[in-house]
């Protein structure tokens, strides 16, 4: 039965199939594409209407793990197919109609309208499965390039929002840009998660020979899909700090350095590309102003501070007792209590517990002067950066006019070779910590230096897996 499967995975993983997940997954979806030769049924008014009437299903890492630790038998693939088949089609005709119901001059836009078409090919290629119920190889195979695609098509497109609205900014006020994105971006990210998590488990519960070696790595790396059980955020933080000293190293010609304190061994569950995406972004911030400040010499301080693991209530205990192992639904319900215990200083009751991980927090402190309190109010809206033509040409900023934005393209449109200019890292580093119920702070001591602090919730046994 898998054979068919395996002739696939051999095609579309010969681009090698070493390397942590997300690079292996990246090179499969791109290799993916390239194979595909996707059926489309063109998008109708009413298919629209009809999907987006359909309540929107809010998508928990109880949905993400459910299926099981990879590799998965087929069964439970093709659950996974279904499961996400069932929910793509509305969530994208949501989309679909709250572009539509932006001001028309907006709408037409030719960035807004580049994204509004995106959505419309990536629903007409989920269409004709509509009514299919998948329960072969052959299905799940060209589903998941389908899901490829998906991800494919909507890649890099914050550069081209991020454009279309600065375009448009005097047919649509900032407050009603900050409510469509905030929640266009976060359904973005729930979408390329339901996605990119059907494609990781067909990745890796192929059982051919060029996998089993992956397999393994995977399974002791403990991750399922693109959920690291064992995420250790102070490697993420090493990671990123390289990153972005190269940037800053390119545009400044300087490295400033990094200290990380508190506790650097912890690990939790979590979506290792939301927290690299995050870090990324408030590390560029660090080290841009540090930079700008003639700072370099005072280290950035990355603080690593798990929520106390004993300071439960007997109501929490009570609650961890009675978790089965797999229902990382309540697991992340008592998470969110205890969070709110630990907070509110509820919790005396004071008892030993080893195994939850209610989450962390992580401070990142710099001596880059901080912000001024005139532009403290701005800093969450999209497209308010400080980050100006004079200081480095090759990004735009709110300033600098319209022309800098020819600049963008490729890549780095998406912000990831400059230190700074599209104005969307604080907001949009925001969405991703609130999507599974984290946020962010920003302190800031005018003159001084900054204080962020990233709050995450971890899932608490997520790990365990086929026992
Ligand atoms: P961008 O970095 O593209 O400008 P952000 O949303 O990341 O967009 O940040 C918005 C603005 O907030 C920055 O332009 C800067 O003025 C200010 N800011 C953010 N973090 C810091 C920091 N650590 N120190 C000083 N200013 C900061
Ligand atoms: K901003
Ligand atoms: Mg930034």
């Amino acid at each position: 039965m898998w054979q068919a499967a395996s002739r696939v995975s051999r095609s579309v993983l010969e681009n090698g199939t070493c390397g942590a997940p997300k690079t292996r997954l990246k090179k499969s979806i791109g290799h993916c594409r390239a194979r595909a030769a996707i059926h489309t049924r063109t998008v109708t008014d009413a298919d629209i209407a009809h999907l987006a009437a359909k309540p929107l299903h809010p998508l928990t890492l109880a949905d993400l793990v459910k299926h099981g630790r990879p590799p998965l038998p087929a069964e439970a693939l093709f659950k996974s197919a279904n499961f996400t088949l069932s929910i793509l089609p509305a969530r994208l005709a949501h989309r679909i109609q709250s572009l539509r119901n932006l001001p028309f001059i907006v709408v037409v836009n030719p960035q807004i309208s580049k994204i509004h078409e995106n959505y419309l090919h990536s629903l007409s290629t989920l269409l004709p499965w509509a009514e299919k119920e998948i329960s072969t190889l052959e299905d799940e195979i060209q589903f998941t390039e389908v899901m490829a695609d998906l991800v494919h098509t909507h890649a890099d497109t914050i550069s081209i929002l991020a454009r279309g609205f600065l375009e448009a900014r005097k047919y649509i006020s900032p407050k009603d840009v900050t409510r469509f994105l905030d929640e266009h971006l976060r359904a973005r990210i729930g979408t390329r998660l339901i996605a990119e998590q059907h494609i990781a488990l067909h990745f890796s519960s192929q059982p051919h020979q060029d996998l089993s070696d992956d397999a393994d790595i995977h399974a002791e790396s403990g991750y399922i899909g693109v959920i690291d059980t064992k995420l250790c955020p102070a490697s993420i933080v090493r990671q990123c700090e390289s990153v972005v000293s190269d940037i800053c190293e390119l545009k400044y010609g300087l490295r400033p350095s990094l200290v990380i304190n508190g506790e650097p061994e912890y690990t939790f569950a979590h979506v290792p590309v939301h927290l690299e995406y995050i870090i990324t972004e408030l590390l560029k911030n660090a080290f841009r102003a540090t930079v700008e400040r003639g700072k370099e010499r005072e280290p950035v301080e990355v603080t690593i501070a798990p929520l106390p693991e004993n300071n439960l209530s007997d109501a929490s205990n009570k609650m961890l007792k009675n978790i089965d192992q797999w229902n990382v639904d309540k697991a992340s319900r008592l998470a969110s209590h205890i969070v709110e215990e630990v907070n509110t200083g509820v919790s005396e009751n004071i008892r030993p517990l080893k195994r939850s991980t209610p989450g962390v927090t992580i401070r990142i402190r710099d001596h880059g002067g901080g912000i001024t309190p005139e532009n403290y109010q701005h800093i969450w809206d999209y497209s308010f950066t400080t980050f100006t033509e004079d200081e480095a040409s090759s990004s735009l900023s709110i300033g600098s006019g319209l022309e800098a934005l020819s600049t963008i393209s490729g890549a780095s449109g998406d912000n990831k070779n400059s230190l700074a200019g599209l104005g969307y890292g604080l907001p949009l580093g925001r969405a991703y910590a609130e999507y599974f119920g984290g946020g962010i702070a920003v302190q800031s001591m005018w003159g001084w230096g900054t204080d962020v602090y990233l709050s995450l919730r971890g899932v608490g046994r997520v790990e365990c897996g086929d026992t």
